[in-house]
């Protein structure tokens, strides 16, 4: 039953088709298996697994889509930008965006290893772009349907990678579209700070057994609510402390 689940939602993913929710068909356990099958198909497809995504780690995005639980996607690389470096939103729904901070991992880490192994693994720091798009009608999700759906992930653009020191401070997040503001907030609304989501997806590696490998990137979650996107030309987001990063969205 849960193949059929990710085959609704692998397809709906690859088209860009809206679907009704799958209500009491899933629950969070079952919706990370239909999350991992799909997984396994796009990588059987030929996708690369680039990293993972945590998503409501700020009150801001809870609130926006009414959950209370933290939650992790995946992240593969028919999500990057095209060789270009413009983003594509055809076959997507109705894409939002959201200001976010990219980790590096420089080693190879598994459930098993401690905290301090994975926080250790970490190297580099950067802003970045995400683009979620949900495959359900009006945007509107369960907490298992949102895990099954890989955390709407859609596009990820990464800025800079650079050299961080701990604590990280509390920074300026600003998100515009065509040189509007669109949204503003703080990275202490990531748990308190960013570093803080480092722990949490080390306690989702132990409960859902994934690894992460040298080379993949972790996006924190937003810091702001997500705001529609399918009418804008270019996208940037700022953090003080860290720079910018922009990306066009191809038209046409
Ligand atoms: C789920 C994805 C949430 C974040 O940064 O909190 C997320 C959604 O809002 O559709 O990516
Ligand atoms: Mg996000």
């Amino acid at each position: 039953m849960s193949t059929e689940i990710a085959e609704v939602l692998y397809r709906a993913q690859e088209r860009g088709s809206a679907i009704p929710q799958f209500g009491t068909e899933l629950n969070l356990d079952k919706a990370y298996a239909v999350q991992n099958q799909i997984l396994v198909k796009k990588q059987s497809n030929g996708e690369k697994l680039t990293g993972r995504k945590l998503g409501f780690t700020s009150k801001a995005k809870m609130a926006q889509m009414g959950v209370n639980e933290l939650i992790v996607g995946f992240l593969t690389d028919s999500m990057e930008p095209d060789s270009d470096g413009q983003v594509s939103l055809a076959h997507t729904v109705h894409p939002r965006v959201e200001p976010e901070i990219a980790f590096l991992f420089g080693k190879d880490v598994s459930p098993d290893d401690d905290l301090e192994v994975w926080e250790d693994a970490i190297t580099k720091i950067c802003a970045a772009i995400e683009i979620i798009d949900s495959r359900y009608q009006n945007f509107v999700f369960s907490l298992p349907d949102v895990v099954a759906d890989n955390t709407s992930a859609c596009r990820y653009i990464v800025g800079d990678w650079q050299s961080f020191q701990l604590p990280l401070q509390n920074a300026r997040v600003e998100l515009e579209l065509d040189g509007k503001i669109q949204a503003t907030g703080d990275t202490a609304a990531i748990l308190g700070g960013p570093w803080n989501v480092v722990a949490e997806l080390h306690k989702l590696a132990q409960k859902y057994q994934f690894s992460l490998s040298s080379g993949d990137i972790l996006l924190a979650g937003a810091a702001t609510e997500a705001i529609p996107v399918l009418d804008a030309n270019q996208i940037r987001v700022s953090i003080e402390g860290l720079g910018s990063v922009e990306v066009r969205i191809r038209k046409g």
